[in-house]
């Protein structure tokens, strides 16, 4: 007879696998001494089944993903060729008959296992099993010793892991990566790529995000002075929209939102807008300042779900503005300049013309952005060039002087 292989058998929805399924994996692997470890992504039952849960389809793919270099890991699809939710006893069933000489490994979540032994036929499954309990920080090593031991009175085989606890959330991360923010190191590379790619969680196809959700993000992914400076863009947005006569609830929004990606690397600005296919210029790939109005703009509409065009479009070009600008991309321009937390030289002379009226703050908005551009050799963008001429050549023409 030759010796009995040891296996272990970890199921869940993994959705998605991260780094703590994989410590998990390595301790119990070296601390039971295992050859081999089924990873099984299980069925999920209707009833659980959430908005922004990935497809079974990804869930398996992100598992061979995560452990394609894990030696003696492997990716079983069975549970979810077999239609519908299983037993974790078929499943045992199965694979014991798959390989006979092979002692198995369950891996069961602490919570889990106070209860495994409610389980549907749980002692087909301690009779084909040892029941490896997997600490959790809310769940005693204590319990689940005690918990061992009255299952041992009834015959089963149980370890109680010694593994140090790895605390991470699936649920956590999903919000995570739904709020835009990123995985902190959490997930396999090649599981966050395969997420970025697919943009899975994203869930932009729900209701838009309200002003109240969009502000919790930006509290998140801004510093603080840029968080009070969104704040303020948001609130002189309102009072110029009401002056202008343009639609306040947009101004706030589009307000709230103009630097969500401010403080966001440039490398990662260029993911976003790599992922959501946003082509750039020469001049655009050139100046990482103007990163930001088109990755947040990509941001808005593709994570937040914002489908107002005016909205998205207002964020798009907050930067450099543009020639044919509606009333709400003038409100938001105009508003970053003159916002109660902006001090530069001439903010009392802007604040004075936005007064006045929209025209004349924008040609003297456009005007002190070009020739500070200029002063810096910096490049200036076509789009804020053609803003220019469109706001001066309306002048000329009302000046009747220089009309020939
Ligand atoms: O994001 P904020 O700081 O609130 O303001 P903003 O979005 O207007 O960004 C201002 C920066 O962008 C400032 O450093 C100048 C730069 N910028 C604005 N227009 C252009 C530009 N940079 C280049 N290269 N070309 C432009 O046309
Ligand atoms: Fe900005
Ligand atoms: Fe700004």
């Amino acid at each position: 007879m030759g010796t009995t292989k040891r296996c272990g058998l970890f199921g869940g929805t993994f959705d998605p696998i991260h780094c703590g399924h994989l410590a998990l994996i390595a301790a119990l692997m070296q601390e039971l001494a295992l050859d081999e470890v089924v990873l099984m992504p299980t069925a999920q039952p209707p009833h659980k089944l959430k908005n922004g849960m990935a497809s079974a389809e990804h869930r398996l793919q992100m598992c061979r993903l995560a452990v394609a270099d894990m030696a003696g890991v492997r990716v079983s699809d069975w549970e979810l060729r077999q239609g519908g939710v299983s037993f974790t006893a078929d499943t045992l069933a199965y694979l014991t008959a798959e390989s006979p000489k092979t002692q198995w490994y369950l891996f069961v979540g602490a919570d889990m296992f106070l209860s495994i032994d409610t389980w549907f036929r749980f002692h087909d499954i301690a009779a084909a099993a040892v029941l490896c309990a997997v600490p959790r920080g809310n769940v005693s090593a204590a319990a689940l010793r005690e918990k061992a031991a009255a299952l041992e009175a009834r015959g089963a085989r149980c370890v109680v892991a010694e593994m140090p606890v790895v605390d991470v959330s699936s649920t956590e991360l999903r919000e995570r990566i739904q709020n835009g923010g990123g995985a902190d190191g959490l997930l396999p590379p090649a599981v966050e790529a395969y997420i970025m790619e697919n943009r899975l969680y994203l869930d932009a196809s729900g209701a838009p995000a309200t002003d109240e959700q969009i502000t919790a993000i930006l509290q998140r992914r801004l510093k603080p002075k840029r968080f009070a400076h969104s704040l303020a863009v948001a609130e002189e947005a309102v009072r110029l929209a009401k002056r202008y006569g343009a639609d306040v609830t947009k101004a706030r929004t589009a307000g709230l939102l103009h630097d969500i990606m401010k403080n966001t690397s440039p490398d990662d600005q260029l993911q976003v807008l790599d992922n959501f296919g946003v082509l750039m210029s020469e001049v655009e790939r050139g100046a990482e300042k103007l990163y930001h109005a088109m990755s947040g703009a990509a941001f808005a509409e593709h994570v937040l779900g914002i489908t107002d065009r005016d909205i998205v479009n207002a964020v798009r070009y907050h930067t450099t503005a543009r020639a044919g600008m509606s009333l709400l991309e003038q409100v938001l321009y105009l508003a970053d300049f003159t916002s109660a937390d902006r001090d530069y030289d001439d903010v009392d002379v802007m604040r004075r013309l936005v007064d006045v009226s929209a025209e004349e703050a924008m040609v003297y908005a456009l005007s002190y952005t070009i020739k500070d551009l200029v002063k810096k050799k910096k490049p200036i963008h076509p789009d804020t060039v053609a803003a220019f001429n469109e706001v001066t050549m309306k002048g000329d023409n009302e000046d009747g002087n220089h009309t020939r």
